[in-house]
Formats: C-alpha cells, sequence, structure tokens
C-alpha cells in the first residue's frame, strides 16, 4: 500500500479513519494481511464512504502477493515402478494421497486435443494464429469462467470427442485400475483448464475437489497437462498425506473454482510436492487431497491441462458428475458432430448410487458477493499496473 495510490481528496476523507486504518496496518505488519483486509471491509462495507472502499481495494491489490501461498514444492514421487503391483499402487495412493506417473498417456492423442482447442481459441482471437498457435501465446486479456466471453470457447471445446474419449483411453484406464480397481470408471464430466499467462490472482488456490463433487470420497481425479508444463508454468501440486482429515471449509477466490480450502494446522503441516510435467505426465489424487495450480509465470503462454474423474461402481456420486462441465449444453448437442457412438451415454450401463447434492459442503461464507466484487476490481487494478509498468521498462508494480 503506497502513499500515492492515495489522492489528496481521499486522504482528508480518511481523516477520520485515522485509528481504524493504524489498527489494519498492526495487524498487516504482524504478518496477517488477511486479518487486516477482513478488519477494514467490515468497517468500509458499511460507511458508505468512497475513499474507504478504494483504501481497501488498493489495500486488496498490495495483498495478492502477500496473501498467495509462496510454495517452493519438493519432487513428486513417481511410482512407475509399482505398476504391476496392485497392493504397492493401492499402499502408496492410500499413504501419500496422490500417484504421479511418468509418460502414461499418449503424447499424440495429448498433442491433437491440443490441436483441436487452439483452433478454437485462435479462432476466437485469444491467442496468436498461425506457426504459433500450439504455443497458445495469449492475446486478449485474461478471461475467468464465468464471463461470456469464456464461454464462447468453453462451449465449443466442451463439444470434442477427443476430450471426452481420452479419459477413456486404456493408458489412463490401465492405471486406474490399478489404483482403485477392476470397475473403475470415468464421470463424464471432463474439464479443460484455459490457464492464461500474467494472472498469479487466477491460478486455482489450494482447495479439495470433494464439496465439488461429493458422493464418494474415493473419488481420484487424473490430472494432465496437454503439452510440457513445468512447475513455474503453472503444473498442478499436491500436498502430500492432506487426504486424511475431512473435509475443510471454504472461502472465496478468484481462481477456478471460485473457492479455496481454510487449510488448518494439520493441513499446513503437509508437504507440497510437484514436478515439471512432460506431456504424457499424469497425477492422480482422490477428492480430500489438497491441490493447487502453481503460478504461470509465462508472461506469453496460456496453460492448457484436462483433468478427469473416476470412481468404482457401486459408489456414490452426484448427479452433476454426469452433467457436462458447466452444465450449458446438452449431451445430444455435444454428441452431434462425434465420429463414434461407442462413449455416448457410457455411464447408463454402469452402477452407482446417485446420491443428494448437499449445498452445504459447497457454500461460502457470508459476505462473498462483495468479496468477488473487490476481489475482481483488485485484480483488474493489479494487471493493468503491471501492464503498464512493463511497457513504461520499470520494475513489475
Ligand atoms: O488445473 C488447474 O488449475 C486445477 C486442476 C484441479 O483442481 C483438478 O484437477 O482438480
Ligand atoms: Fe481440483
Amino acid at each position: 500500500m503506497t502513499a500515492e495510490n492515495i489522492s489528496t481528496v481521499d486522504q482528508e476523507a480518511l481523516a477520520a479513519y485515522r485509528p481504524l486504518l493504524e489498527e489494519v496496518h498492526g495487524l498487516i505488519d504482524a504478518g496477517d494481511y488477511e486479518a487486516g483486509i477482513t478488519r477494514l471491509q467490515k468497517v468500509a462495507r458499511a460507511s458508505g464512504n468512497d475513499a474507504l472502499m478504494n483504501y481497501l481495494i488498493e489495500l486488496r491489490v498490495a495483498a495478492f502477493p502477500e496473501i498467495a501461498e509462496k510454495v517452493t514444492p519438493g519432487p513428486m514421487f513417481e511410482a512407475n515402478s509399482l505398476l504391476g503391483d496392485v497392493e504397492a499402487v493401492k499402499a502408496r495412493l492410500d499413504k501419500d494421497g496422490y500417484l504421479f506417473f511418468r509418460n502414461i498417456v499418449p503424447v499424440d492423442l495429448l498433442t491433437e486435443l491440443r490441436d483441436q482447442i487452439t483452433q478454437i481459441l485462435a479462432d476466437l482471437g485469444w491467442i496468436e494464429g498461425g506457426e504459433q498457435r500450439m504455443l497458445a501465446k495469449a492475446l486478449c486479456r485474461p478471461l475467468r469462467e464465468g464471463q461470456p466471453r469464456f464461454f464462447k470457447a468453453h462451449d465449443r471445446i466442451i463439444k470434442l470427442e477427443a476430450l471426452h474419449s481420452l479419459s477413456h483411453d486404456p493408458s489412463i484406464m490401465n492405471v486406474m485400475r490399478q489404483a482403485l480397481g477392476e470397475t473403475v470408471f470415468p464421470h463424464p464430466l471432463s474439464i479443460v483448464r484455459l490457464i492464461f499467462p500474467d494472472s498469479p490472482e487466477l491460478a486455482t488456490p489450494p482447495h479439495q475437489d470433494f464439496p465439488n463433487n461429493q458422493g464418494t470420497s474415493n473419488l481420484t481425479a487424473a490430472w494432465m497437462p496437454l503439452a510440457d508444463c513445468s512447475i513455474s508454468e503453472g503444473s498442478l501440486a499436491i500436498m502430500e498425506g492432506s487426504h486424511k482429515f475431512g473435509v475443510l471449509p471454504l472461502k472465496f477466490h478468484l481462481g477456478a473454482g471460485n473457492r479455496r480450502a481454510v487449510l488448518n494446522e494439520q493441513v499446513l503441516s503437509c508437504r507440497w510436492v510437484g514436478a515439471d510435467f512432460k506431456v504424457g505426465d499424469i497425477v492422480l489424487f482422490p477428492s480430500l487431497t489438497v491441490h493447487k495450480a502453481m503460478e504461470n509465470q509465462n508472461l506469453e503462454r496460456m496453460r492448457l491441462s484436462v483433468d478427469f474423474r473416476y470412481q468404482l461402481e457401486g459408489e456414490a456420486l452426484t448427479e452433476g458428475c454426469l452433467q457436462p462441465h458447466f452444465n450449458r449444453i446438452s449431451w445430444e448437442d455435444i454428441y452431434k458432430d462425434w465420429k463414434s457412438d461407442d462413449l455416448k451415454y457410457y455411464w447408463r450401463d454402469k452402477h452407482y448410487v446417485v446420491a443428494p447434492w448437499d449445498a452445504s459442503l459447497h457454500e461460502l461464507p457470508e459476505g462473498h458477493v462483495d468479496e468477488a466484487y473487490e476481489q475482481q476490481l483488485a485484480y483488474n487494478i493489479a494487471l493493468t499496473r503491471r501492464k503498464e509498468s512493463r511497457l513504461s521498462g520499470g520494475d513489475d508494480a
């Protein structure tokens, strides 16, 4: 929070709030940025004082890098040598809450999907076309899930047969059978992540998949990038052993899913692990494991990845897991241009228990609408300042 970001007019309007601001900065100086913001936001929102609201937003701009987990992950254990020994595979998953495998998924399948996705993104002006297209160099300001322009691309991508068939590929199914059991099947809810560069504020925060999916907590995700993806390009990081501490409370976050887990002491004692993923590498983790995306520090390229979720027959799922991601397009529409009928409605032949959706597990705390608005505003200011500062050759703001 720097003085030049506060106008003289604002300085005067803030005079009456000096004691409050001193208290807020006391909390921040003691290392608790979030407590400082929480203290100020209560008063600022109720005050109707523009200067105080501006102050809050400026504090949020300054807070982004302070609040984000600065993680230097240790190495993920490479579990390839365990394959073939089902007991060893299961035991390792149970112990660590993840399994990382090198070179599992055929590169041509991932590259073909990337080719189709980048065609759509280039077509819509998100990324450079032509020879550079596969690099996915962003041309527009970051778009977030939920924005109309985001859905222009996503509504086309979600129809790709290559996306949905990938979750059934024998390469992944073979690993999943060893990790979970013979009757394992993927949920049709296949997810594509379109992650922009230059936006650490939007990096997927630490979270568990359970609140979003519910059903069985044995539900297991498979995450894989659609090109090589190093830690500094935003690969997935896992909190080793964090699946053993139950469901964590939620808070609003600008990143994918708009929710982050509030980590308690037990979970915080777990170690972050990560990897420089090569295309074809895959990480699996059950739905109580805390994971997050590392920040995509590449200033040009988008990070494109997919994730699928798997469960055993006979276990519980919620209805939403049988819908396409964001549930905007019907399966009929999705299937229209598919070449093969084999995978259409495949889950109707599977046995599972439909569990009711528990909305309370997914709820955000009171005030989250204000929180979302303020964070979005602060993020836009932070991004604009970064870009301006770079254009003028200065240091990053
Ligand atoms: O790719 C990301 O940024 C998030 C992925 C994720 O949370 C998941 O696969 O469950
Ligand atoms: Fe997740």
